[in-house]
């Protein structure tokens, strides 16, 4: 089995600056936790972090026929962009979406989530432990 893990864009920047709202941790300290939480789930995983709308819809179209389940924080483009929600659409993978803050509770444009139309589930406001999560979750479903 194997997930494809996409995070959208300034996710690159965890750690650098606004720790209050993300925390203290880096993006190389996430994808070393996403390696070691599909290991222990038994999938195999591809890392993708992108600052571009359209290489995160390139990059869903190539996991059609390769992936099995999706995690994807659209970060910014989960308010915006129905070119993401419309590939997730188009390829039918399984999806659990992740947010590491709180959306639901912050500005009103962060309140709508165009990727919500398609995922699963998804898991906000607890930190980088929401995708540890979500990994469990897609694992538990596709072996259901
Ligand atoms: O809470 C989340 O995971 C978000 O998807 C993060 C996005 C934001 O636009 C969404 O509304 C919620 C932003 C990621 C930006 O990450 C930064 C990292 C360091 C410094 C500044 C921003």
């Amino acid at each position: 089995m194997k997930f494809l893990i996409i995070n959208g864009p300034n996710l690159n920047m965890l750690g650098l600056r606004e720790p209050g709202i993300y925390g203290d941790k880096t993006y190389a300290a996430l994808c070393d936790s996403l390696r070691a939480w599909c290991a222990e789930a038994g999938v195999e995983c591809e890392l993708f972090q992108s600052n571009h709308e359209g290489a995160i819809v390139d990059k869903i179209q190539e996991a059609y026929g390769a992936v099995d389940g999706i995690v994807i924080n659209p970060a910014a483009y989960t308010h915006t962009s129905v070119a993401i929600l419309d590939a997730l659409k188009a390829v039918s993978i399984p999806t659990v979406e992740v947010h590491i803050s709180k959306v639901s509770e912050r500005e009103a444009f962060r309140q709508v989530s165009y990727v919500s139309y398609y995922a699963l589930r998804t898991y906000e406001g607890l930190g980088f432990e929401g995708y540890h999560k979500a990994i469990r979750f897609l694992k538990e479903t596709l072996t259901e």
